[in-house]
């Protein structure tokens, strides 16, 4: 644990005395950012390698991103879809044509897609599938993450997700991630719908098998099911395409954006999918007081310019080859399980439960990090991050987690 100044105590305990103790962050207290950087209010600097868990691809506070948000916010900010705005359209034109899907909802947090995404998978489960009212059924993935809304945890298997926020939503089935002919077996006259992450963050960057994703499309393709991907953390060059299903083409009939759709400038989110699903939204049927809203759509509109002008994606694949291939070879002992990632989404996987341990050396190092289950470190910087600042970042990274992965598990 480094020794935390005066300042950081203080407004440690300035946001204890009156915060919920929902979070238990590392003993530091940030208060710049700028591309793959943040300082604390100690003035000292951090590779950032969460990256607000991938809501920062294109970097903290990007300057086309923040003068777009500037200028709306002096303009209009929001009116309600009582009316319409003179930005929400273009940034629809803009999801649809980056995604390749006709119709798209904006929301604004990542749960309220999925939230979407589900009720437009049971409404057109109902309307045209022939299920019997009340009675649809969406499959999910064990090892999920969506959200944390109550139904979002009632598809979680992790009990620190959902214990103590019972009765659970029904409706959804939970099979092995990774297991396609699991899922065509659990398909039914009452499926509506699959629901998968292409690769699971939380659950530790877990990546399916290489056929997993066009299994999945083809069985649900057969079985007259949608599928919907969500792609909130693996989106928007995270992996090294824009979408991860790219990696298998294996398109899906939806996908579910959020994070890095605002460069982490303002909450955005949508739900994007083919007409025959999203048209079963009719007025009045689903909305939110500032989904869609124009300041929302100018900064989504800056985020997608900066991450198609930046190449973001393509930067992604180059340097996490780069990143993991470091890794891999600097990773090996007796207490590594696994080196593994896709693009700049990155981690290591322990045998020990000492990936917090891991997460408070990187911070005494100069990296921002976290752990996920106890046994797993997530890399993921910015995609803006460059190839020195990335190698200067594995050279302050790789001694720590190599001395732990030489530890006796
Ligand atoms: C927290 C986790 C990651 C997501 C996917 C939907 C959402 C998320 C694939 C919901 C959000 C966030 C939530 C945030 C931490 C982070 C997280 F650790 F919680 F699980 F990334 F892995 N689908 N993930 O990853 O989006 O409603 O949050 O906008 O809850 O602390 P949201």
């Amino acid at each position: 644990m480094t020794a935390a100044g005066d300042r950081t105590r203080a407004l440690i305990a300035e946001a204890e005395a009156h915060g919920a103790r929902n979070y238990a962050p590392l003993p530091v207290v940030l208060s710049r950012g700028e591309g793959c950087f943040v300082w604390d209010v100690e003035g000292r600097r951090y590779f950032d390698f969460l990256s607000a868990y991938s809501a920062l691809n294109q970097g903290h506070n990007h300057p086309r991103i923040v003068e777009a948000l500037v200028a709306q916010a002096r303009t209009l900010a929001l009116t309600s879809r009582a009316f319409h705005n003179d930005r929400m359209g273009a940034m629809l034109a803009r999801l649809s044509a980056v995604t390749g899907f006709e119709r798209v909802l904006p929301m604004n947090s990542g749960a309220e897609a999925v939230e979407t995404a589900l009720k437009a998978m049971r409404r057109w489960g109902y309307e045209k599938r022939g299920i019997p009212d009340g009675e649809a059924k969406v499959i999910v993935a064990e090892g999920n993450f969506h959200g944390r809304t109550i139904t979002m945890v009632s598809l979680s298997t992790d009990p620190s997700s959902y214990r103590g926020y019972g009765p659970p939503t029904p409706g959804f089935v939970k099979v092995p991630f990774g297991d396609a002919e699991a899922i065509e077996r659990a398909i039914d006259e009452r499926t509506a719908g699959v629901l998968i992450e292409p690769i699971q963050g939380e659950a530790g960057v877990l990546i399916p098998p290489d056929g997993y994703l066009r299994r999945v499309r083809e069985i649900c393709t057969r079985k007259g099911v949608a599928l919907c991907l969500d792609e909130i953390q693996t989106g928007l060059g995270r992996t090294g395409r824009m979408f991860a299903w790219q990696h298998e083409d294996a398109r899906p009939d939806a996908i579910t954006l959020g994070k890095a759709l605002s460069g982490g400038l303002y909450p955005v989110s949508a739900f994007c999918a083919d007409p025959w699903l999203m048209d079963v939204f009719t007025p009045g049927t689903h909305g939110s007081t500032y989904g869609g809203n124009p300041l929302a759509a100018a900064v989504a509109i800056a985020a997608l310019d900066v991450i198609e002008d930046e190449g973001l994606a393509d930067r992604a694949a180059t340097l996490g080859a780069h990143a993991l291939a470091r890794m891999r070879s600097a990773l090996v002992g007796p207490n590594v399980r696994d080196v593994r990632g896709r693009g700049l989404l990155l981690a290591v996987e322990f045998i020990a439960p000492c990936a917090h341990e891991a997460c408070e050396e990187l911070l005494a190092a100069g990296v921002l990090a976290k752990d996920t289950h106890e046994v797993v470190v997530r890399l993921a910087p910015p995609l803006v991050i460059s190839r020195e600042q990335l190698d200067e970042a594995l050279d302050l990274i790789l001694p720590s987690l190599a001395r732990l992965g030489q530890r006796r598990p």
